[in-house]
């Protein structure tokens, strides 16, 4: 006969185990939170994939969803056409005409200039994870509508690579089917990409080098047109950030929104900022991140990490969202000013049609894609 507080434990067991995060054969007399942190994060990541190809409603099919891959799941002919696209969209001309931004040349500084000219409400910020998944959207949606790319938006996965040297990984290696790899200081200042596929990508928004130390933007807002090349700088401290533990930890140790949406992102130390000051370069400043492609595969993984999240309680995950006041503080240590008030309800700056409430689900909406 089981105690109480044992059927408790039984049950707990017996639901963690229906939703993947306790393998079948581990022995089922341990304390259930050790347990919870051996779940690995691609079973996660199988089991939200599995769920959401499950629950497709409306206009969202399995026809037309599109699948999101990891960049070393990808073959290689999916990924010379990813960088073969980005190119494109950097080749076609600028088509909005962004008040201020009279640097941004090509379709490609379109999506870097609404970010910068967004700057501040989208950071530190409820609406870091709705407006980056819109803005990964959008800009998944020009790579195919214009420039004929048939597959999701790669993403780079951390976790996969501990113990690694980032020079080894398949998107840094170099190689003709990576994204190029570090930068190597010049005598100005700068960190360039000198090799692989990105060796001749051009930056033409902000700054370059650190503090314009290399390429000084003509405009004060980073906003001119700035030709340079682009910087990365690793910083392989900042993986230690970026570890499955970490993920783990904020996937399954935050229960709400106002919990969990600060503490992905908040300051360096945490995985949005890290990621970001990892590769280092142009992904250091903010404002300019997106002028080159690895912006896209860092958010993307962001993005899968709150779909994981999200997909472990659907019911209140999916209209949950951070308060402003959970970000007062860091943006006091920040030195930026309150943080912007906003609810589900709220547009999202630069895309005024979409709401926050709208990109909650990622196959509904405007949007049609799953992570794999
Ligand atoms: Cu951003």
């Amino acid at each position: 006969m089981l105690s109480n507080s044992s059927r408790f434990l039984a049950f707990a067991c017996l639901l963690l185990q229906a939703t993947g995060v306790l393998s079948a054969q581990e022995p089922d007399n341990e304390p259930i939170t050790p347990r919870r942190q051996q779940a690995s994060f691609r079973q996660l990541v199988a089991n939200y994939n599995q769920q959401t190809q499950s629950s497709l409603q409306g206009s969202c099919t399995a026809q037309n969803l599109i699948v999101r891959r990891e960049w070393s799941d990808m073959d290689d002919q999916a990924r010379q056409a990813f960088i073969q696209a980005c190119f494109c969209l950097h080749q076609r001309p600028s088509q909005v005409n962004l008040p201020g931004a009279r640097g941004a040349q090509t379709r490609w500084d379109d999506f870097v200039a609404i970010h910068a000219i967004n700057n501040d409400p989208i950071h530190v910020s409820p609406i870091l994870l709705s407006w980056h998944r819109h803005f990964n959207n959008e800009v998944e949606r020009a790579l195919r509508e214009e420039c004929g790319y048939q597959f999701g938006i790669p993403y780079l996965d951390f976790t996969r690579y501990q113990g690694v040297p980032p020079e080894q990984w398949p998107v840094f290696d170099n190689s003709p089917t990576s994204l190029s790899g570090n930068g190597v200081p010049t005598q100005d200042g700068c960190s360039c990409v000198t090799e692989g596929p990105l060796a001749n990508w051009v930056v033409d928004l902000g700054d370059g080098g650190t503090d314009g130390r290399c390429a000084r933007n003509p405009q004060q807002n980073g906003l001119g047109l700035n030709p340079h090349c682009l910087e990365r700088r690793f910083d392989v401290g900042q993986l230690q950030f970026l570890s499955e533990q970490v993920v783990l930890g904020n996937i399954l140790n935050n229960n709400d929104a106002a919990s969990f949406m600060p503490a992905v992102e908040r300051g360096p130390n945490f995985m949005h900022g890290s990621m970001h000051v990892f590769v280092g370069g142009t992904q250091d400043f903010t404002a300019f991140a997106p002028g080159e492609p690895i912006f896209l595969l860092l958010h993307a993984w962001l993005d899968l990490v709150y779909c994981v999240w999200q997909s472990l309680d659907p019911s209140t995950r999916f209209n949950d969202l951070a308060p402003p006041n959970a970000y007062v503080d860091t943006r006091q240590e920040l030195g930026q000013g309150p943080p912007p008030q906003v609810d589900m309800q709220s547009p999202l700056p630069g895309f005024q049609q979409v709401r926050v409430i709208d990109t909650m689900s990622t196959t509904s909406g405007p949007y049609c894609y799953v992570y794999q």
